[in-house]
C-alpha cells in the first residue's frame, strides 16, 4: 500500500509539471481527486489493510490528498494569472473606431410648427390658455352663436359622444371659456387637437391641430386684425409670403373672413395640394360677434374684439414642403427623420 501511495504521488508530480492550461489542470484534478479518482481508489483499498496498518496508511492517503489539492491550487492561480495577462495583452483598443450612434428622439413636425407659431404669438403679446378636447355642445357651438338647428353646424361634421358631449371641432371652444374667467383686455391664444367627421384627403384629416387667437378690448379695429396677421406671417416664415383675405361666414364673427397663403409647393402655379388654385386656405378670422361676447359676460356696448383660428398641419405642409397631410400621422420614420 505504501508503494502504491508513493507511485501515485510520483505520477501526479510528473503529470502536473506538464500542464499547459486550466482545462488540462481540471482533467488532472478529476483524475486524482474526483469520485472515481486515484485518492478514492486508495481509500477503498484501506478497507483491505490489516487493522493495525489502517491508521498509518489512512494518514498517508490523507496527507497525499492534501498535498495534491494544495498543488492544484497553486498551479491554478499561476496559470490563471498568465491567461488573464495574455488576454489583456490581446485586447487592443482601437480609439479610431467611431462610437455607436444612438437613435435620438425628435419633435414631430406638427409640434415644431405649433411651437413656432406659439412662440411668435407670445412674442406679440398673447398669453396661453387651454381648452378641452372633449367638449360640451354649449362651448363648441351654442355659446359661439350656433343655434341648435343652425345650418352652419353642418359646416363642421361632428363626432358626438353623447347628445351633449362631442370631440371639439375647432379651438374656438376656448373663446367663451376664457371670457368667463377673465375681463378685458384679453389677448389669448389656445392650441390643440380638433376632430371632424370628414373625408380624409391630401389636405384634410379627421383630426388636425389649430391655434386660436383672440383679442378683446375697447375699440379693437378690423384693421388691427390684418396687421396682426401680417406681422405673424412675416415672423413665422422669416420672409414675405403672399397672403390673401376673402370674406367668409362663421356664426361667431361679424364680419368674417378666410385667409389663404400662396402655395409654396407650386409657387402659386397650381398643384394637388392647393387644388390647382395656387392658394391654400390656412385660417378663419373676424370680429367677435356681439352675441358671443354676451355669452362670455362681456358687454358688447363697451368692448369688441377679433379672433382667428389657424390650421397647423396646412401651415406645416407649406413650411416643410409636404404634399400630403396623411403623412403626419403615418409614423413613417423615413419621413420623420427628414425633418
Ligand atoms: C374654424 O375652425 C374656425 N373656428 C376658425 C375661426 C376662428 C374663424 C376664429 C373665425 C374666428 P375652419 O373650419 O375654416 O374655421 O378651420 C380653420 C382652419 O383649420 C382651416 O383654414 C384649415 O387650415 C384648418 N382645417 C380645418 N379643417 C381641417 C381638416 N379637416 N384637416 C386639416 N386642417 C383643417
Amino acid at each position: 500500500m505504501e508503494k502504491e501511495i508513493k507511485d501515485i504521488e510520483g505520477l501526479f508530480f510528473e503529470e502536473i509539471k506538464d500542464v499547459k492550461n486550466l482545462r488540462e489542470l481540471e482533467e488532472i484534478k478529476i483524475k486524482y481527486l474526483g469520485k472515481k479518482g486515484k485518492i478514492q481508489f486508495l481509500l477503498s483499498h484501506l478497507k483491505k489493510c490489516k487493522k493495525e496498518e489502517k491508521p498509518l496508511f489512512g494518514k498517508l492517503v490523507n496527507d497525499l490528498k492534501e498535498e495534491i489539492s494544495e498543488q492544484i491550487k497553486k498551479v491554478f492561480s499561476f496559470i490563471h494569472d498568465i491567461e488573464e495577462k495574455s488576454k489583456l495583452e490581446r485586447e487592443e483598443i482601437d480609439i479610431n473606431l467611431p462610437g455607436r450612434l444612438k437613435n435620438i428622439g425628435n419633435l414631430h413636425p406638427v409640434t415644431k410648427m405649433m411651437d413656432r407659431m406659439i412662440d411668435v404669438l407670445v412674442g406679440m403679446g398673447f398669453s396661453i390658455q387651454k381648452g378641452p378636447d372633449l367638449e360640451s355642445d354649449y362651448y363648441n357651438f351654442e355659446a359661439l352663436n350656433f343655434e341648435s338647428d343652425h345650418p352652419a353646424r353642418d359646416m363642421q361634421d361632428t363626432f358626438y359622444i353623447t347628445e351633449d358631449l362631442l370631440l371639439r371641432t375647432h379651438t374656438s371652444n376656448v373663446q367663451v371659456r376664457v371670457m368667463e374667467k377673465f375681463s378685458p383686455p384679453i389677448r389669448v391664444i389656445a392650441s390643440g387637437r380638433c376632430f371632424r367627421n370628414e373625408n380624409v384627403s391630401s389636405r384634410s384629416h379627421v383630426f388636425f391641430h389649430q391655434v386660436e387667437g383672440f383679442y378683446i378690448d375697447k375699440d379693437v379695429s378690423f384693421s388691427s386684425l390684418f396687421s396682426t396677421m401680417d406681422e405673424f406671417w412675416d415672423k413665422v416664415f422669416n420672409y414675405k409670403i403672399k397672403t390673401r383675405y376673402r370674406p367668409s361666414y362663421f356664426p361667431f364673427v361679424e364680419p368674417g373672413m378666410e385667409g389663404d397663403i400662396e402655395c409654396i409647393i407650386c409657387k402659386g402655379k397650381g398643384c394637388k395640394i392647393c387644388k390647382n388654385s395656387g392658394w391654400l386656405e390656412i385660417f378663419g378670422a373676424g370680429m367677435i360677434h356681439p352675441n358671443v361676447l354676451k355669452y362670455g359676460n362681456i358687454d358688447p356696448e363697451k368692448y369688441n374684439g377679433y379672433a382667428f383660428g389657424l390650421g397647423i398641419e396646412r401651415l406645416a405642409m407649406l413650411y416643410y414642403g409636404i404634399e400630403d397631410i396623411r403623412i403626419f400621422t403615418e409614423n413613417d420614420f423615413r419621413f420623420l427623420n427628414q425633418i
